[in-house]
């Protein structure tokens, strides 16, 4: 199947009736606990395996959408409208071509992030998670949230776990299309978990985490990691339905570091860690080790992202006062 066939089959029987102007949509941008890397369809953006992931409350994008007056695309990040070979426009032309009401149609897209460009964070996932909601509201579609997190893995994979607030569970499935490959929140509300972003660097990263993910597939080690994925999906699960937080942490750092040995192993290896990234490491165990329940992980970049609870907050605010704290739950 590729991506039209999925998008045809979800919207088979929606019109596209334009009842509304524009329609602005906010989505969280989310942290992997259990780290999605490599994909069994590269079209379909399918994971080869489960991942979990929590939110980072109001920290994310927000996508208004409405019909451009132009006769192509218009895209706007952050009040700069972009070119249209910027790859970014690209990426996400050929995305809104599956949803065009007759080829004729074309969008304006302003995307506003409030996550610091130089946090690495402003991945797509909130983005395209917010897009594919702007779409549904526009339209008029009514999607049930299974329907809007597979259209959203279409943009991103990780998108597909962007939709909601918390932690939010992403299974691989079964079926090869993907249309048993979604997110579905938890209904877990943990107040006092936190998630501090700790800006390391501000360099573009070397290797985009797709092209990084394709290349990891031919690791020796691949088989390894996946073993590992599943067991520690399996436990964080369970640490996160029982509020376990030191299991938790534990797993979740272990997690990340074996996702950044296994692109180690690649040739030739791919690190997105810098000395800082390691030297911050070393502060956050030595601030565990002096008694403060506080873990890290590290995504496809050099900048970390500390977990812990709302009784550490101000411990960790003294030792990394640069740190951006968010709340995933603070909207319940
Ligand atoms: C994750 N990452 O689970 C993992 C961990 C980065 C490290 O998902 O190719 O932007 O669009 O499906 O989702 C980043 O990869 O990749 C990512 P595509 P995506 O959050």
């Amino acid at each position: 199947m590729k991506k039209k066939d999925v998008v045809d089959s979800i919207l088979k029987k929606k019109s596209f009736s334009i009842p509304l102007l524009f329609a602005s949509v906010f989505s969280p941008s989310n942290i992997a606990l259990c780290k999605y890397w490599g994909k069994s369809n590269e079209e379909l953006n399918i994971p080869q395996n489960s991942s979990l992931s929590v939110s980072l409350g109001s920290l994310g994008s927000t996508v208004t959408i409405k019909k451009s007056e132009e006769e192509h695309d218009q895209v706007i990040f952050n009040r700069k409208i972009l070119l249209k070979d910027d790859a970014f426009v690209v990426r996400l032309c050929e995305f809104l071509n599956l949803f065009r009401p007759s080829p004729d149609f074309f969008f304006h897209v302003e995307t506003a992030s409030n996550i610091p460009l130089a946090a690495g964070l402003a991945s797509s996932a909130a983005g395209f998670s917010a897009l594919v909601l702007a779409l549904d509201k526009f339209f008029a579609w009514q999607l049930d949230a299974k329907d809007l997190s597979i259209l959203a893995r279409l943009g991103s994979g990780s998108a597909c776990r962007s939709l909601w607030q918390g932690f939010v569970d992403w299974q691989k499935g079964e079926d090869s299309n993907g249309m048993d490959c979604y997110g579905k929140p938890f209904s877990i509300i943990w107040q006092e978990f936190r998630v501090g972003v700790l800006l390391i660097s501000d360099k573009s990263k070397s290797i985009s985490s797709r092209l990084a993910m394709k290349k990891t597939l031919l690791s020796p080690v691949y088989p390894e990691w996946l073993e590992k994925a599943e067991k520690d999906y399996k436990r964080i699960k369970e640490a996160v339905l029982k509020q376990n937080f030191i299991e938790l942490g534990e797993v979740a750092e272990s997690n990340a570091l074996a996702m950044h040995s296994l692109l180690q192993t690649v040739s030739p290896p791919i690190v997105y860690s810098l000395h800082e990234t390691l030297l911050a490491q070393k502060q956050v165990v030595a601030l565990r080790n002096s008694g403060t329940n506080i873990y890290f992980t590290q995504d496809a970049g050099a900048n970390l992202k500390l977990l812990f609870l709302s009784e550490s907050e101000e411990v960790i605010k003294n030792y990394f006062p640069q740190i951006i704290i968010a709340k995933p739950f603070e909207c319940f």
